[in-house]
């Protein structure tokens, strides 16, 4: 019984030292409802905007959409989403470099000649939290 009751409380210990986090993610000012929102939850600079660590998608409605990855552990991430309007799977560009849909990512960063940037968009995550972060596309 002794045993078992170790046991349990390593398991408790183990899971109370992997803090989890939460990131609710909530987008406002869709152009429209069409299509679907694609959001990337990024953990380093290195692969910002290139490989998300989480995504998800969402549908929108009221020209609104929200999302929320869990077991997120401690440290620095940023959110970036995009509204897909025409549901092809990908954020369109003219020319290859000016977004033809909408964007937005966490803090509201934004990029004056080029992409956001990682510093203007990232947060830090500890001791399960959750973080809410808005965007307004
Ligand atoms: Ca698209």
């Amino acid at each position: 019984m002794n045993a078992l009751i170790n046991y349990f409380a390593l398991l408790l210990t183990g899971v109370m030292l992997q803090a989890q986090n939460t990131v609710e993610v909530t987008m406002t000012n869709f152009s429209s409802n069409e299509g679907t929102v694609k959001v990337g939850l990024y953990d380093s600079q290195g692969t910002w905007l290139e490989k998300e660590y989480k995504s998800a998608d969402s549908t929108i409605a009221n020209e609104t959409a929200k999302v929320t990855f869990i077991d997120v552990p401690d440290g620095v991430y940023a959110v970036s989403c995009f509204h897909d309007e025409d549901d092809d799977g990908v954020f369109d560009m003219y020319l290859g470099f000016m977004p033809k849909e909408d964007y937005g990512c966490s803090n509201g960063a934004t990029g004056m000649f080029g992409p956001p940037k990682w510093e203007d968009a990232k947060f830090t995550l500890k001791k399960n939290e959750t973080k809410l972060v808005s965007i307004k596309l």
